[in-house]
């Protein structure tokens, strides 16, 4: 069967720049999926489309929604950033007719993390973090964590994204403090 041409399938969706993230990202994932004996091909189908409802203007991510009768919490709906990854999700399953649990998962919970993420959710947050375009501070020590601990890495990820937010008093997301909790008390 001939291969689905994914990058075709998400480019009218993005800019340039969210374009060569995405791909930056499915590189990164199939790397890591290589290191840590995950499916290739799931790391780099998830790394390629997790962002695919990222541009889509606020307003139709919202109506997007309500089709596909996703319901928000409070925090949720406090947190425009966390949509994509919901929707994401749906998009997936609903119109590219994905059906694979583990590709669907990667997806929504590659911006929060959750409690008991698969090695695939572990994989497709990370890449998100260390894909070669990113360039925070930091960067290059999360990428060599990387190399040496999913988990550690996580835990690396997650403060920083916790401290970001409570330096903005922003909400966290139950999912983010649930994956945070457990990757420091596994750790101890
Ligand atoms: O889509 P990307 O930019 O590649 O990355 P992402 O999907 O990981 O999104 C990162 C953004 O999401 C960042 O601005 C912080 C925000 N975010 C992550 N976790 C939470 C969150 N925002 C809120 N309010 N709560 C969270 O738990
Ligand atoms: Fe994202
Ligand atoms: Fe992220
Ligand atoms: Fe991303």
């Amino acid at each position: 069967m001939n291969k689905i041409d994914y990058e075709a399938i998400i480019k009218p969706f993005l800019s340039q720049k969210r374009y060569y993230h995405s791909l930056c990202v499915r590189d990164a994932a199939v790397h890591l999926a290589k290191k840590y004996e995950v499916n290739e091909e799931k790391a780099e189908i998830a790394g390629i489309l997790h962002d695919i409802m990222k541009d889509v203007p606020p307003d139709e991510q919202l109506k997007m929604m309500m089709r596909y009768d996703i319901i928000l919490t409070d925090v949720e709906r406090s947190a425009q950033k966390l949509w994509h990854a919901m929707l994401g999700e749906a998009y997936l399953e609903k119109e590219l007719k994905i059906t694979d649990a583990e590709i669907l998962s990667a997806v929504r919970y590659h911006t929060t993390g959750r409690a008991n993420m698969t090695l695939l959710d572990k994989i497709i947050f990370i890449a998100d973090f260390i894909s070669a375009d990113r360039d925070y501070d930091g960067v290059e020590e999360l990428r060599k964590a990387a190399e040496v601990s999913l988990e550690e890495a996580i835990i690396e990820g997650m403060v920083y994204t916790i401290q970001d937010l409570a330096k903005d008093c922003r909400a966290i997301h139950p999912d983010t403090i649930s994956a945070y909790n457990e990757a420091v008390l596994k750790n101890k």
